[in-house]
C-alpha cells in the first residue's frame, strides 16, 4: 500500500449552480442568462469551476413523446457554444472561470446524445462526455402520469468515462442516472479521477415503483456518497429541481469529500449556488490508503463485470 502521499494542497473552489425549473415556453435565452448569473454569482464567491445540471438549456422533454422525433429538433444543440450559449462562453472567460454544461446533442451524421461540457477558465472546450446509462422507456406509455422516454429521444454513448487532466486534477463526468451505477464511479476510479462532474433531473415520482418515491434524496446522496468514499474523490451532483410542467423533481444539489462527507448542501428547489473548497490532495487519503486499487483489487475474480449484463441463476433459482 501506498499510504497517504499529501503533497502541496491543490484547492479548486467549485461552485454547483442548480437550477429550478424551465418550463416549456422558456426559451433558450432565457436559460442562458439565468446560467450567467448562476455563473456571476459563483464567480463573486471565488469559483473556479461552476458544475450546471443535466439538459440545463430546456425543459425536461423526454417527459413528453411524440410520433415524430425530428418535430424535437429544435430541443438539441447541433454545435457547442452554440449562439444561443456563446454568450455563456463569453461570460466565462471574461470571469475566468470554467464549467461543466449539460445539453441534448444532435450531431451532424443525425446521432442524438445526452451530453454534458467541460470547459476551463481560458474557454477552452476540454471534453464533451456523453451520458452512457440511459434510464426510462423507448417508446409511448400513455397510461403514465408522465413520460420519461429518454430511451427514445438519446442513445446509449459506446465511449465510456473518461477523465481529463483540467483544472489542476483529474476531472470525471457523469450524467444523472450514471450516478447509480458503481461501475460508473470506478471506471473513472481506475483512471485516478479527483473530482466528478454530475448534473441530474430526476423526478420525485418514480412511476415504475412509488414505493421508492420518499427515498430519492436519500438514494441521491447515498450513491453519490458511496461512490465518492469508495474511489477517494470529489463528486458534485447539481439538479435541475422543483417543479416543470406539473412534474416535481428532487434538488438537494451537493458537494461530496473523498471521505464521502457532504460539505455543501443547497436548501432550495430553485436556483441557488453553493461552493465549496476541495482541496484535491484529500483524495490521497483514500486512493493511496483503504482504495489503493493497484494493491489490492483483485480484479481476475470480477470477470463478470465486463462478460455478464444482468443477473444470471440455475432454473432451481440458486446462483450459478
Ligand atoms: N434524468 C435521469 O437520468 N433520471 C433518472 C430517473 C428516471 C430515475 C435518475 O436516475 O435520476
Amino acid at each position: 500500500m501506498k499510504g497517504v502521499l499529501r503533497g502541496a494542497p491543490r484547492v479548486v473552489r467549485v461552485a454547483a449552480a442548480q437550477m429550478g425549473p424551465i418550463q416549456r415556453s422558456d426559451d433558450r435565452e432565457s436559460a442562458v442568462r439565468r446560467l450567467t448569473a448562476l455563473l456571476h454569482q459563483a464567480a463573486d464567491q471565488g469559483a473556479q469551476l461552476v458544475v450546471f445540471p443535466e439538459l440545463a438549456l430546456t425543459t425536461f422533454f423526454p417527459r413528453w413523446f411524440v410520433d415524430d422525433i425530428s418535430s424535437t429538433d429544435h430541443y438539441y444543440e447541433r454545435t457547442m457554444p452554440s449562439p444561443a450559449t456563446q454568450p455563456l462562453f463569453d461570460a466565462a472567460k471574461q470571469r475566468s472561470i470554467g464549467f461543466s454544461l449539460g445539453f441534448a446533442e444532435l450531431t451532424s451524421d443525425g446521432h442524438r446524445f445526452n451530453s454534458q461540457v467541460l470547459v476551463e477558465r481560458d474557454g477552452r472546450v476540454v471534453a464533451t462526455y456523453r451520458k452512457v446509462h440511459i434510464p426510462g422507456h423507448a417508446s409511448n406509455e400513455p397510461n403514465r402520469a408522465f413520460q420519461h422516454a429518454e430511451r427514445y429521444y438519446f442513445e446509449p454513448s459506446d465511449e465510456g468515462f473518461g477523465v481529463w487532466n483540467a483544472f489542476g486534477g483529474r476531472i470525471g463526468m457523469m450524467i444523472c442516472n450514471d450516478r447509480r451505477w458503481p461501475e460508473t464511479y470506478r471506471e473513472m476510479g481506475l483512471q485516478g479521477v479527483e473530482l466528478i462532474l454530475c448534473g441530474y433531473n430526476t423526478p420525485l415520482n418514480y412511476l415504475p415503483d412509488p414505493s421508492q418515491d420518499r427515498h430519492a434524496g436519500f438514494h441521491n446522496s447515498l450513491v453519490m456518497q458511496a461512490g465518492a468514499y469508495q474511489n477517494g474523490t470529489f463528486v458534485v451532483g447539481v439538479a435541475k429541481g422543483g417543479i416543470e410542467e406539473s412534474v416535481d423533481s428532487l434538488a438537494e444539489s451537493q458537494i461530496i469529500a473523498p471521505s464521502g462527507e457532504i460539505l455543501a448542501k443547497t436548501v432550495s428547489a430553485g436556483d441557488e449556488v453553493i461552493v465549496a473548497d476541495c482541496d484535491l490532495e484529500w483524495c490521497k487519503n483514500y486512493q493511496n490508503t483503504l482504495f489503493d486499487l493497484d494493491y489490492y483489487r483483485r480484479p481476475e475474480v470480477y470477470r463478470r463485470h465486463t462478460s455478464q449484463r444482468g443477473a444470471h441463476t440455475r432454473a432451481d433459482g440458486s446462483p450459478l
